[in-house]
């Protein structure tokens, strides 16, 4: 699925930016990667992405009013870094599909997927290189660096947090947030600031951004919770509910186990006890979240990010065309009508 219409304009030279990266060398990692990409017959699509982080950062460059070419190596390396968190993800998750093909290390074995990811991950920071040919000032290229690498760190402390919350049932709201803020909000969040940053030096409009990506990266994590229980259930997929199988503390299940009436929380905590769920309790366990009406307190708590992040957006002072593109793709990403 593609970012909406005004942001084709940056896909032709984003993907030509990316396909230069991984051009050295052929070898087996870089077919993997390529695969991984959505680049295997030659085409991007389907199974590449949507593309949404780089395209935050094409955009936030554009928007403040830079050249967003000299964003593209920064864009680049941030769809790289989150490239090579859904490969290690996959592998962690145990998951077989993503984008609607064999996950990676379901195609080539978890010890070669392991190798392609790091290899994407050293992609990336070449790819950051390519600063050096744009009219950057070297105390900004560090500055990106430090960004992007810290941004980094934290997905790695959110994604622990992610699988350690799978063992425990007292996970409340806030360290949910935490975890979340973490392992999706801050990558967000880095993109719209590098991107800014190298389009200006107005500091106002680089913190509302800034602020900006982080909400809109915390309702993206969100409404990706909900799409993982009801989306899949509805589209009546095969072997939907991996987070569920998987124990993962999404946002449904921790507002479940705290508001379940007595009954359905020792029901939960009874299946959750197990060593191995089966598809009657993960049944079980849908029936507990409509229930409680867990899915509409996380649209709630989705939209409370959203309008945020609308706020933020109106801080950044943008000509009133991005402000009205930057909304379309809060809404593209969020399924905001
Ligand atoms: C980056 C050094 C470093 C470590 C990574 C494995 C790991 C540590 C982190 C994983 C974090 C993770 C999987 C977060 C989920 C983020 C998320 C919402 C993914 C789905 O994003 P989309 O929908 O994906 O933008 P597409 O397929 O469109 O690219």
């Amino acid at each position: 699925m593609a970012s909406p219409g005004p942001f084709s304009r940056y896909q032709r030279r984003l993907e030509a930016r990316l396909r230069k990266v991984l051009s050295g060398e052929s070898s087996p990692l870089q077919d993997m990667m390529r695969y991984h990409l959505g680049w295997e017959n030659g085409s991007t699509r389907p199974g590449s992405g949507k593309r949404s982080r780089p395209t935050l950062c094409l955009f936030a460059c554009e928007a403040v009013g830079g050249d967003w070419g000299n964003a593209l190596p920064a864009a680049a390396a941030i769809e790289l870094i989150h490239n090579f968190s859904l490969i290690h993800d996959d592998i962690q998750d145990k998951s077989y599909e993503r984008r609607n093909r064999p996950t990676v290390w379901v195609k080539w074995g978890e010890e070669q997927a392991i190798n392609a990811g790091d290899a994407m991950y050293a992609l990336a920071q070449l790819a950051l290189v390519d600063l050096l040919k744009r009219d950057v000032p070297a105390e900004k290229i560090v500055t990106l660096y430090r960004i992007i690498n810290k941004a980094s760190l934290t997905l790695c402390n959110g994604q622990y947090l992610d699988i350690e919350f799978e063992k425990r049932l007292d996970v409340n709201t806030s360290q949910y947030m935490e975890m979340i803020d973490k392992k999706t909000a801050c990558l967000f969040e880095a993109a719209l600031w590098t991107g800014a940053l190298l389009g200006t030096d107005d500091e106002q409009k680089v913190r509302s951004l800034r602020a900006f990506g982080r909400n809109l990266g915390l309702a993206f994590q969100i409404h990706n919770d909900i799409l993982g229980i009801w989306a899949k259930e509805e589209a009546n997929r095969e072997s939907p509910y991996t987070d569920v199988y998987n124990r993962k503390k999404t946002l449904p299940i921790i507002y479940a186990l705290e508001h379940a009436n007595e009954t359905d929380r020792g029901r939960m905590l009874d299946i959750y006890a197990r060593d191995g769920m089966v598809a009657r309790d993960v049944r079980r366990v849908i029936s507990i979240l409509n229930r409680t009406g867990a899915r509409r307190y996380a649209e709630r708590t989705r939209k409370k990010y959203y309008q945020q992040a609308t706020k933020n957006l109106a801080q950044a002072g943008l000509a009133p065309e991005f402000f009205e593109q930057a909304q379309t793709l809060a809404g593209f990403l969020l399924d905001e009508g």
